[in-house]
């Protein structure tokens, strides 16, 4: 792995691009559980109780390490390890949403604002008190529209928002020994469009007859794909479905909403000063720490 010139984001994200191909791995590509590791990362955010976010990499560390709603993101992480060690200026936190919002956009979606100043804790009891109390703050798949609201408006999510945030599950698929769901939500989930908001409107989803927990699923073009309760919950609920109607007609529209509703997404619990510097940082670097 290279060694890039301290704050060179662009050449870093060279770098991520390099580790996106990972042939023998789900469908070739490291993309998808990047997103997912930079959503998880954010998504334990509290609004009123403030704590949780993407600052920290807190995952690194029990609780979060060995949260069953983490299942398989050290794949994503081990895939990054190299690129950090490389280039050890770049905190854990930062690297992974920039491995985030460089894959989205490599995989053919649109780019996303992204900011560093994340600063990672240093232990375990570190992450503890910063973080106060954030178990099972993540979404349950097997759940409905209230509950998605809940968990998206404890971030500071509207419907809107929380639709656009949605289409991310035209990446990647649902593995057996990691969350118990099974399959891909598009027929090309190394590709970032609107497909999974024109898949949802289709009347195509049946209850998949198995021996794993509830969800749909329905054949197109000869392959196999799913719905979890949550993804069907957007076209069951009055206030979601329109803008699942819209995303799907307008993919610009989806694009751009998207982009700026993840880009708030992997700000969240970022604390930044009014000249827009991550004060965590700004402390450390005070305190003369690295
Ligand atoms: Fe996901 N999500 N997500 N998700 N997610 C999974 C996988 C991915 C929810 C459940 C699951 C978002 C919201 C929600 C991605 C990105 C985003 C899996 C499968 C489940 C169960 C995990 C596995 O078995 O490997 C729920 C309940 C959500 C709230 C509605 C975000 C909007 C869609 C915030 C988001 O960006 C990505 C990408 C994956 C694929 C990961 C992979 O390894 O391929």
């Amino acid at each position: 792995m290279t060694s890039v010139k301290e704050g060179d984001y662009n050449a870093l994200r060279e770098e991520i691009k390099k580790v996106l191909k990972q042939p023998g791995y789900d469908d070739g590509s490291a993309g998808p559980v990047f997103v997912r590791l930079a959503w998880h990362a954010s998504g334990n955010f509290s609004l009123v109780e403030h704590n949780g976010g993407s600052n920290g990499a807190g995952m690194r560390f029990p609780p979060e390490s060995v949260d069953p709603a983490n299942a398989g993101l050290h794949h994503a992480i081990s895939f990054l390890i190299p690129i950090q060690a490389a280039n050890p200026w770049i905190s854990h936190a930062d690297l992974w949403t920039l491995a985030g919002t460089t894959a989205i956009q490599a995989m053919g979606g649109p780019q996303i604002p992204w900011e560093a100043g994340r600063s990672d804790y240093d232990s375990a009891e570190a992450a503890e008190e910063h973080r106060g109390v954030v178990g099972d703050r993540l979404p349950d798949g097997a759940l409905g529209a209230s509950h998605v609201r809940e968990v998206f408006t404890r971030m500071g999510f509207s419907d809107r928002e929380i639709v656009a945030l949605s289409g991310a599950h035209a990446l990647g698929r649902c593995h057996r020994d990691r969350s118990g769901f099974d399959g891909p939500w598009v027929v090309n989930p190394t590709r970032f469009s609107n497909q999974y908001f024109k898949l949802l409107l289709r009347p195509i989803w049946r209850p998949r007859e198995w021996d794993g927990p509830f969800q749909y699923e329905a054949t197109v073009a000869g392959t196999k794909l799913m719905m979890l309760p949550t993804d069907m919950a957007l076209v069951e609920d009055p206030q979601f479905k329109p803008w699942v109607e819209k995303y799907a007609a307008d993919q610009d529209l989806f694009f751009k909403d998207f982009s700026m509703a993840f880009g708030k997404l992997i700000e969240l619990g970022v604390d930044r000063d009014d000249t827009g510097f991550a004060k965590l940082v700004k402390k450390s670097a005070e305190e003369g720490k690295p």
